[in-house]
């Protein structure tokens, strides 16, 4: 299956739509096996719901922090394993760690975010597969990046079993959010698998 690369300066992406087999028994799957949490967050002194439900899955040692949220790892699901090995083998390293995100509606959203993090190992891709319905992944320059600022926004739809590798520089020059999509009535499940340093 060719990869589409989605071309602007400084940002590496290779997406395979419908990449996952069984796409519909993983949805399944993870909506019921997944230990799904509802996490808030406090800004201006005001605490509110992240508008999506979320999971953090990592080794022992990888420890993660976002949104002001120190994350908690649960252990992975055994049903995992496979599709791990498989993403590790097609991205040439190790991934040991994995964000869930379960969006119940169109309501639920992602703000604008780089996944550059200190916690995250420099140039390691980001593999991400999402599930049900289908949502628009924005992609904008970061404005002070010296490859991509003034380039336009990229508009990634992802789709039911779609891949997406975000390999270095992206995480560098880009930014990315998902936004709300009113119409949207039924739920996705994403996720993105990560290479972290490990802190023993
Ligand atoms: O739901 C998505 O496709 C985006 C997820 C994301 O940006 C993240 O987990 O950092």
């Amino acid at each position: 299956m060719q990869a589409i690369n989605p071309q602007r300066p400084g940002l590496s992406l290779r997406h395979w739509p419908g990449w996952l087999a069984d796409a519909d028994a993983w949805l399944a799957e993870l909506r019921h096996q997944v230990p799904w949490k509802q996490e808030a967050i406090t800004l201006f002194g005001r605490t509110h719901d992240l508008p999506r439900l979320t999971c953090w899955m990592a080794d022992p040692g990888c420890h993660y922090r976002y949104s002001g949220i120190e994350q908690q790892p649960v252990p992975w699901l055994a049903c995992l394993a496979p599709l791990r090995q498989r993403l590790e083998s097609l991205c040439g390293h190790e991934l040991n760690a994995l964000l869930l995100n379960h969006y119940r509606d169109g309501n639920d959203a992602m703000g604008c975010h780089a996944d550059d993090e200190p916690e995250l190992v420099p140039d390691a891709s980001i593999v991400s597969i999402s599930l049900g319905a289908s949502r628009t992944l924005r992609f904008k320059p970061k404005p002070r990046s010296p490859l991509a600022a003034g380039s336009d926004a990229l508009n990634l739809e992802l789709g039911h079993g779609d891949l997406l590798v975000m390999d270095a520089p992206t995480q560098q020059h880009w930014l990315h959010e998902l936004p709300r999509r009113r119409r949207v009535q039924s739920l996705r499940i994403n996720l993105t698998f990560r290479r972290l340093m490990r802190s023993v």
